[in-house]
């Protein structure tokens, strides 16, 4: 018998078409109407609009504090950077009177060669800065414009002045000279405060340090310089020099050419054989000075300053008692002498009981220069045995006669002239203060001179 054969049934067919693929639901849950609409949605203008308006916001936040980061970074440098001007003025400055050549105990002589000290009080204080009587005529209001007027104690002494022959302990100063450069161990050296030449605004004060070099009559005739104008003189070279009257020359000096006041650097004396006065109106080299055209800023020593002043240290002079017990020194604002302890930093003719409490001896004829209180000087002997009539009768004091027939031979009271104070000088105290501009930062260094010896 033969079997049928074999067909397919309509069952398993269907049981075929019917079972189930792996991949069906994949491919069903891939082309599912609903999830294909909601990836096409994307986002709406309202989500959007959160979204940008949160990222600017975060973004506002990050640039704040950068700026703020970055403007204290700039801040902090600018004030490094001034510290770093103020410790290097002032190292120079501490190095200027560690060298100076001369003892601070007049009267000086020629014979000695040993130069000059000199520091000029200018009438301003701590206390009254803005003094109209300052040779310096200082434009407080000018000054940093508002610093000035809201923080009013900020600004300082300002107008002394300091000038004293020095000698290099290490390199030997650099000077200009005719065909370039020149060195000397010596040198007579000028410090002082202009306003800065700012147009309009506020107009800072600049700290100069004028060196003047002291070179030898050799060295003079090698180089070839002179000339007969002083002015034009200072500009060109930084050589200590003088205006000789009977030649109608400059001239060089020597340490010994400048114990004698007359020859110094912004001095002059009216007539021949007079004494010699430091210039301070619109004649001095300190005026028109500072360098000019390409030399100008040779001389800087520090810029934005607010406070250069020097102070003789007295052992009679006494601490003043302020509000709230605070200790003041003289110059301070509020300050009266009091019976505080003695011994204390002064500014010449400023305050009552002491040895510099009144102003230079009027034999010294230095009593009246214009916007100057007051003046200490080495002085120089010279005057009382130089041939010419300063004061009474010619050279009286060494004439080896008793003159004025009173106390001896050439006793004190027959000279001529005298040394603004006759006592030595044992110290002074110089504070330099500077202001940072963009940080409004006050930055103070003080140098003390010890003239002891
Ligand atoms: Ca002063
Ligand atoms: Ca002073
Ligand atoms: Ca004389
Ligand atoms: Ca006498």
């Amino acid at each position: 018998m033969l079997c049928p054969p074999f067909t397919p049934t309509r069952r398993s067919g269907q049981a075929a078409s019917n079972s189930p693929s792996p991949q069906t639901p994949t491919r069903a849950g891939l082309t599912t109407p609903s999830r294909a609409r909601s990836a096409r949605r994307g986002i709406t203008l309202i989500e959007m609009m959160v979204s940008i308006t949160l990222t600017l916001i975060i973004m506002g936040t990050v640039m704040t504090v950068f700026v703020m980061i970055t403007g204290a970074v700039a801040d902090n440098r600018a004030v490094m950077e001034t510290v770093d001007r103020l410790k290097s003025a002032t190292s120079r400055l501490q190095a200027d009177l560690q060298g100076r050549t001369c003892s601070t105990l007049p009267w000086n002589r020629i014979e000695s060669a040993s130069g000059f000290f000199l520091y000029a009080e200018g009438p301003a204080s701590d206390a009254t800065p803005d003094s109209q009587q300052s040779w310096l005529q200082i434009p407080k209001d000018e000054i940093y414009g508002d610093l000035a007027r809201q923080e009013n104690r900020v600004l300082g002494d300002c107008d002394d002045i300091l000038m004293m022959t020095v000698r290099s302990r290490e390199a030997p100063f650099v000077g200009r000279g005719p065909n370039g450069p020149i060195e000397s161990n010596l040198a007579e050296v000028v410090w002082f405060v202009r306003p800065a030449e700012v147009d309009g605004g506020s107009k800072p004060l600049t700290l100069y340090r004028r060196v003047l070099l002291i070179i030898g009559e050799d060295q003079w005739k090698r180089l070839g310089v002179g000339g007969s104008s002083r002015r034009e003189f200072f500009e060109r070279y930084d050589i200590s020099a003088r205006f000789d009257k009977s030649s109608g020359q400059m001239v060089a000096n020597t340490l010994a050419d400048l114990t004698m006041p007359e020859n110094r650097f912004a001095h002059d004396s009216q007539k021949e054989g007079g004494v010699g006065i430091l210039q301070t109106g619109a004649d001095s080299p300190m005026r028109p000075f500072p360098l000019s055209g390409e030399r100008y800023g040779e001389d800087v020593m520090l810029t934005n300053v607010i406070g250069f002043d020097v102070k003789a240290f007295d052992p009679w002079a006494s601490f003043g008692t302020g509000a709230d017990d605070v200790a003041l020194v003289p110059g301070d604002f509020e300050y009266s002498a009091g019976g505080g302890a003695r011994g204390v930093y002064v500014d010449l003719n400023s305050v009552a009981g002491g040895d510099y409490s009144g102003g230079p001896r009027p034999e010294s004829t230095l009593s009246s220069i214009p916007g100057i209180r007051s003046i200490y000087d080495t002085w120089s002997f010279h005057y009382e045995h130089d041939g010419y009539t300063q004061r009474g009768s010619r050279d009286r004091g060494t004439d080896l006669l008793d003159s004025d027939g009173s106390s001896g031979v050439d006793d004190g009271s027959e000279r001529e002239t005298c040394a603004p104070y006759l006592r030595p000088l044992r110290g002074i105290q110089v504070s330099v203060r500077v202001y940072e501009p963009d940080s409004r930062q006050v930055q103070q260094i003080t140098v003390v001179g010890n003239f002891m010896p």
